[in-house]
């Protein structure tokens, strides 16, 4: 269709089309608060982290701290899922162990129209979080890529019995096929939504509730 457009607007609409794009698109406000001196690893999509978290309407109310609500204990959450609130999801990336940050997050990512509990409907909601630590999720997209091995996007039942062998030996106990075999059978019931005998990323990947 730009094609057929006159002139200048074959250059200028795929222009216009990105900037209009980019206004309308909500976003998360970072700033970083204390960055550590020393960082082993950044957080990625996929990661397991533990954080203590205060949030804040936008009139500077205090609706919750997990230093002192609750059992007062820091999270584990996966980051990049879905499992936490799409602000986190993209706010919290690349994250040190022992960085703070102050996310300005708008309703749409956040709790939206809704709103739920203690939130009302359409509220930014200003979040403090410490990042205390980060591990591998059991479900990363970086476990997925090792376990395919023949890098055809799914995995076959003899892929995740390599991967289980594979971990059994870095942990230093004797390989023990029958479990393996148990465990792979396991996983499968479990994770091949259309029993096809492939796991793709998304089955694989994409898990709310076993964490
Ligand atoms: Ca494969
Ligand atoms: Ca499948």
């Amino acid at each position: 269709m730009l094609l057929l457009l006159p002139g200048p607007w074959c250059l200028l609409s795929p222009l216009l089309l990105l900037l209009v794009g980019a206004a309308e698109e909500p976003e998360v406000s970072v700033t970083v608060k204390h960055r550590p001196f020393i960082c082993h690893r950044k957080s990625k999509r996929g990661d397991l982290l533990l954080v203590h978290q205060e949030g804040y309407f936008q009139n500077g109310t205090k609706f919750y701290s997990s230093r002192t609500d609750g059992d007062k204990d820091a999270v584990w959450f996966t980051l990049g899922i879905g499992q936490v609130i799409r602000g986190w999801d993209r706010g919290l990336l690349d994250m040190c162990a022992g960085e703070r940050r102050k996310l300005i997050i708008p309703p749409e990512l956040a709790y939206g129209k809704e709103g739920t509990g203690k939130i009302p409907p359409e509220s930014t909601l200003t979040f403090l979080i410490e990042l205390l630590d980060i591990k591998n999720g059991p479900r990363s997209h970086e476990s997925f890529q090792e376990m395919d091995l023949n890098d055809d996007w799914r995995l076959s039942r003899r892929e995740v019995k390599e991967y289980l062998k594979k971990e059994f030996e870095r942990h230093g106990q004797p390989p023990n096929d029958t479990l393996n075999d148990k465990m792979v059978e396991d996983i499968f019931t479990k994770e091949d939504q259309n029993k096809d005998g492939f796991l793709t990323s998304r089955e694989f990947t994409y898990k709310h509730d076993e964490l």
